[in-house]
């Protein structure tokens, strides 16, 4: 597994509206991972329909759509070893109901139509979602303590 494994997290309309971009990022800063890019981002409809296309024949699609154009989002890429699992791990269920607490969607939601954050299922989908979000603009940097996070 590479220490250079990337994800595509996203705070939702309703993480950015709620204030708790800080708080989803300390989770991923904490945990030891990098930060590669970040931005505040209002998405086009295309935009969100080509990321979340292969939910378009979900009954929910249209909803999700319309939630996820209701304010800006913050997307960001985190990189470190098996942060795409990690990373939806840090997340919780998708359904906060069944997400453990001390997930952030355990600790900050109720709703699966209102879960505040995204995370990347895949490292192939996160690649994908990083060059639709983000294109090539990553930045390379060495962490102070990676030899105190990594052998
Ligand atoms: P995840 O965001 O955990 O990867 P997903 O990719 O299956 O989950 O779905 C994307 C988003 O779509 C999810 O975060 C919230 C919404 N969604 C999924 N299933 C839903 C459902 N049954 N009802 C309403 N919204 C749903
Ligand atoms: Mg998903």
């Amino acid at each position: 597994m590479s220490n250079n494994e990337r994800t595509y997290i996203m705070v939702k309309p309703d993480g950015v509206q709620r204030g708790l971009v800080g708080a989803i990022i300390a989770r991923f800063e904490q945990k030891g991972y990098y930060l590669r890019a970040l931005k505040l981002i209002t998405p086009t409809r295309e935009l969100l329909e080509e990321h979340y296309k292969d939910l378009n024949d979900r009954p929910f699609f249209q909803a999700l759509i319309t939630y996820m154009l209701s304010g800006p989002v913050v997307g960001m890429v985190w990189e470190g070893k098996g942060v795409v699992a990690t990373g939806r791990l840090l997340l919780g269920a998708t359904n906060p109901l069944q997400s453990n607490p001390g997930t952030i969607r355990g600790d900050f939601c109720i709703i699966t139509g209102r879960n505040i954050c995204h995370g990347s299922d895949s490292v192939v989908n996160a690649e994908k979602e990083i060059s639709l979000w983000f294109g090539k603009e990553l930045a390379e940097w060495t962490h102070h303590s990676h030899n105190w996070i990594y052998e």
